[in-house]
């Protein structure tokens, strides 16, 4: 039998960790014969309902969860965790400007990034949800040099099932059909969601998604801004911001990268760019990625039609405006 996966949860006590670490127990994540221990960090306002959490936890009887430790001392709830998903942070209130509440964030990051890396398995992988997802992870990757970079990532896996879930529904197909499309770049309101490489599988094998569709105004035009602004009309609707399908997404983030991707599918990933498809490096960029013996890789040799070069370098000068601003807000 295999050994239990220590897995942290920050914000735990949150919407999105509600949705989550129910997840993570019953084997979504990381399958259903792996064991796991939660760690579940959250600060002290939040500390009695995060104790709630941890009774439902243990009233639950999860045969795979062989332990919960909850807690608002981050050094405890770091050590020895072999997978960290980031949830925390300081949410943006109305009246607040950009900087504050990205300031409030970057220091949330870098003294989380010192307990990672002093306190995580040298080999943890990290997801970072809580926003602005990319530049919170960049924070964390820039304050703990010793984790590999590669290891550090941030979550745009729900805008890519977002994105899969709009094909299925316009073109009446199951979305387990539908693969390989992109988000490229932020998880804002500048990504750029991508069909142009995806497909569906067919009785008559695999067919292009733009030849099936047959809209293009649609394809460039609604279906992007569709994908761009699902998570607010999630909150017009729910009064609450996305958590079940956000819970979703980080299970499938991190599945895909510890278990790997289908042959012939990749999935999008925020990752430390290398210049890839012409991005600056030094930023955490989603791309589309597969995923082998527990390590990613960036898919290569797509071809960039001018359309979508614009919108790669318009979310690619966002990020490089964030980060300016995320180290101003250190300095
Ligand atoms: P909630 O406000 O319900 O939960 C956040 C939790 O984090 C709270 O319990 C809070 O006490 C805790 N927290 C605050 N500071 C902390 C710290 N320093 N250490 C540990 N815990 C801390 O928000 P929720 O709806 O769960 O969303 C969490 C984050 O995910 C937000 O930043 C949100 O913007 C972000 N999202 C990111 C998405 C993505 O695709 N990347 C989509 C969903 C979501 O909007």
């Amino acid at each position: 039998a295999k050994g239990p996966v220590r897995v942290l949860v920050t914000g735990a006590a949150g919407q999105i960790g509600y949705a989550l670490v129910p997840m993570i127990a019953r084997g979504i994540m990381l399958g259903a014969d792996q064991p796991v221990i939660l760690h579940m960090l959250d600060i002290p306002p939040a500390a009695e309902s995060l104790n709630g959490v941890k009774m439902e936890l243990i009233d639950a009887a999860f045969p795979l969860l062989k332990g919960v430790v909850a807690t608002t001392d981050v050094v405890e709830a770091c050590t020895g965790v072999n997978i960290a998903v980031m949830v925390g942070g300081f949410p943006r209130k109305e009246g607040m400007e950009r900087k504050d509440v990205m300031s409030k964030n970057v220091s949330i990051y870098k003294s989380q990034a010192s307990a990672l890396e002093q306190h995580a398995a040298p080999d943890c992988k990290v997801l970072v949800v809580a926003n602005p997802a990319n530049t919170n992870a960049l924070i964390l990757k820039e304050f703990a040099p010793s984790i590999p970079e590669k290891n550090v990532t941030c979550l745009t896996r729900l805008d890519h099932n977002r994105a899969l879930g709009q094909i299925s529904e316009r073109l009446k197909v199951p979305v387990s059909n539908v693969k390989n499309v992109i988000i490229w770049g932020n998880h804002s309101s500048s990504q750029y969601p991508d069909v142009n490489h995806a497909v569906v599988e067919t009785e008559a094998g695999e067919k292009p998604v733009r030849q099936l569709v047959a809209d293009d105004a649609w394809l460039d035009g609604g279906f992007i801004t569709t994908v761009q602004q699902r998570g607010a009309a999630i909150i017009k609707a729910r009064k609450l911001s996305s958590a079940l399908s956000a819970a979703s997404a980080a299970c499938d983030h991190i599945r895909d990268w510890v278990l790997g991707t289908p042959k012939g599918t990749w999935v999008s990933m925020g990752v430390y760019s290398d210049g890839s498809y012409d991005v600056p490096p030094g930023i955490i960029y989603s791309y589309p990625v597969m995923c082998e013996n527990g390590k990613w890789s960036i898919v290569q040799g797509l071809h960039i039609n001018e359309f979508s070069r614009k919108k790669l370098d318009a979310t690619a000068n966002e990020l490089v405006e964030e980060k300016a601003l995320a180290y101003s807000c250190l300095s």
